[in-house]
């Protein structure tokens, strides 16, 4: 029995070691199977390799060319940046230059309306200046109802009746430097007045004719048309290509004569006004 029992355990040692070198064994030869399979895949391995360092050289030289691209953008955005900015000062600058130009119109603006303030305001003194001395002239003006030497005074008029000939252009070139006029006969009293100073000599009046064409005239402009008149009879008469200039005749009646005849001849200045 004990036999038995120690047999038994020595079988079992020995199944024990039979199994460890069972096992051993198939460790062996799974090893060699491993180192095997291994060798066959290495071929597969080396291209899945070249290829990921393709890709990875592929990315590096498109990351590059990104990199050289996107250099090259900044470095053209930052042109136009550069002259964006100059555009911008320029404009500036214009922008002063036209805000300067402008303060120098408003300037001149203003310094016009002050010059026409100062015209006006000048002008308007300058009114005052000559109202007021119109005014004081009128107060301190009293007619000069004394007529100078040689001269008559009539209905407040000075009249001048020459001693000597001349002809109608010379006579009035007189009266116009006596301050006068040949004598414009506006009423019948001033013709019964000058029929008395004549004293039967003929005598130019203001009288003569404008065009030849029985147009007459006033030399002092006023209307013929309108006036008085005392005119011999069958006169105005023409005197074809003579010059017509009217006179009084001894009688105190108007008549025509040629301008060129000398006769005596009547100034009429008005009064002035002669102060206090
Ligand atoms: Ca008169």
């Amino acid at each position: 029995m004990v036999k038995d029992a120690g047999d038994h355990q020595e079988d079992i040692k020995m199944k024990v070691r039979n199994s460890a070198d069972d096992a051993q064994q198939e460790g062996t030869q799974d090893a060699s199977a491993g180192g095997l399979a291994k060798g066959t895949a290495g071929a597969p391995q080396s291209n899945f390799s070249k290829i990921i360092a393709y890709i990875l050289l592929g990315l590096f030289v498109l990351l590059i060319i990104i990199f050289v691209t996107g250099l090259l953008k900044f470095k053209q955005i930052s042109n136009e940046i550069k002259d964006l900015r100059n555009d911008v000062t320029a404009q500036l600058a214009n922008m002063k230059q036209v805000a300067s130009v402008s303060e120098d119109v408003k300037q001149s603006q203003s310094k016009i309306k002050n010059d026409i303030a100062n015209l006006a305001y000048q002008t308007r003194r300058g009114h005052d200046d000559i109202t007021d001395q119109l005014k004081e002239m009128k107060e301190n003006c009293q007619p000069q109802f004394e007529c100078p030497d040689q001269w008559t005074e009539f209905h407040q008029k000075c009249y001048y009746f020459s001693p000597n000939t001349e002809d109608w252009s010379t006579s009035q070139r007189f009266c116009l430097s006596k301050m006068s006029n040949l004598v414009v006969i506006n009423s019948a009293e001033e013709q019964g007045f000058l029929n008395k100073g004549i004293e039967s000599n003929r005598h130019w009046i203001g009288l003569n004719e404008t065009n030849n064409m029985d147009n007459w005239g006033w030399v002092d402009g006023t209307q013929y048309n309108t006036t008085f008149k005392f005119w011999a009879p069958g006169e105005p008469k023409d005197l074809g290509s003579y010059e017509a200039c009217g006179g009084m005749k001894s009688d105190g009646r108007w008549n025509v004569y040629s301008c060129s005849q000398k006769l005596n001849y009547i100034c009429e200045r008005p009064v002035f006004c002669h102060f206090k």
